[in-house]
């Protein structure tokens, strides 16, 4: 039976997803750095399908290449990869910014993403099938003020999958690129570090939820062989431009 491995899979997009194909009975391999969140998880999700946890950082080389090793076993029956682990720090304007947050986001959402990719890839090459669906962003298409790092790292998401696609040509294998807007998910409690102002990003709008994303991925996973779909832009409906929402006022 073949593997989806979902990276990030403790909250948000992850965890819909992971909830979502363990209902219909997919084997999964679920990974976060919050092992406690992962053990949790399983037992949830283990009555309907077969789980494997990793509980391991993206950002950093070395951890990945210890899973790498730790679940080789099972990696040659991996059919599809989720990158989605990635995160926002901060919306202070560049010159004002901290220097920290910028390495973290780089560091996980695109050196995290490549290390996965480097990793899982070669196995489905070998096989001749797969499909490698990455998480990017409305930010990866278009910039905000305070957000240059993460667009940055968002738009280095969509030059790798497209760019992947190219190194893949030839292959079976498929590349996807979700790229949503306004999402409500723990997203912005981890970007501002404070709930009074992640609160504060969704009011008055109705965001985009976890579930939206997920049912957009298994749409993805589940067209026939001959059809890879590129990108796909997903906003809510409240939001029509990235710095373009409309609140209610009441
Ligand atoms: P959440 O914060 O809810 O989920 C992020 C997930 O990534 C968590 O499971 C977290 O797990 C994991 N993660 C973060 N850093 C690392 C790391 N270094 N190593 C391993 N896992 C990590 O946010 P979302 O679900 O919203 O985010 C998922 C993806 O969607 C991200 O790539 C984000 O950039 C993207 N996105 C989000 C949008 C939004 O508005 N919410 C819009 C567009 C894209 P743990 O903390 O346990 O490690
Ligand atoms: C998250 C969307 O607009 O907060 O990727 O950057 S945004």
């Amino acid at each position: 039976m073949s593997i989806t491995l979902i990276t990030g899979a403790t909250s948000g997009i992850g965890l819909a997803l992971a909830s979502k194909l363990a209902k219909q009975g997919s084997e999964l391999i679920l990974t976060g750095r919050r092992g406690e969140r992962l053990d949790k998880i399983k037992t949830e999700l283990s009555q309907n399908a077969k789980i494997h946890t990793f509980t391991f950082d993206v950002s950093s080389r070395k951890a990945v290449e210890k899973f790498l090793e730790a679940s080789k076993e099972l990696l040659p029956r991996v059919s599809v990869l989720v990158n989605n682990a990635g995160l926002a720090l901060g919306a202070d304007k560049l010159q004002e910014a901290n220097i920290d947050d910028w390495e973290t986001m780089i560091d996980t959402n695109v050196k995290g993403l490549l290390y996965m990719t480097r990793g899982i890839v070669p196995y489905m090459v070998k096989a001749n099938n797969g499909h490698v669906v990455n998480i990017g962003s409305v930010a990866g298409r278009w910039v905000y003020g305070g957000g240059s790092v993460y667009s940055a790292t968002k738009f280095a998401v969509r030059a790798i999958s497209e760019a992947l696609r190219v190194d893949l040509l030839g292959t079976n294998i498929r590349v996807s690129n979700i790229e949503p807007g306004m999402l409500e998910t723990e997203f912005s409690l981890v970007r501002f570090r404070d709930p009074a102002r992640a609160k504060k990003v969704y009011e008055g709008v109705t965001p985009l939820q976890p579930e939206d994303i997920a049912d957009t991925i298994q749409w993805v996973l589940s067209r026939p062989p001959h059809v890879n779909i590129q990108e796909i832009v997903i906003f809510p409906t409240a939001q029509a431009a990235i710095a373009n929402i409309h609140r209610r006022t009441s």
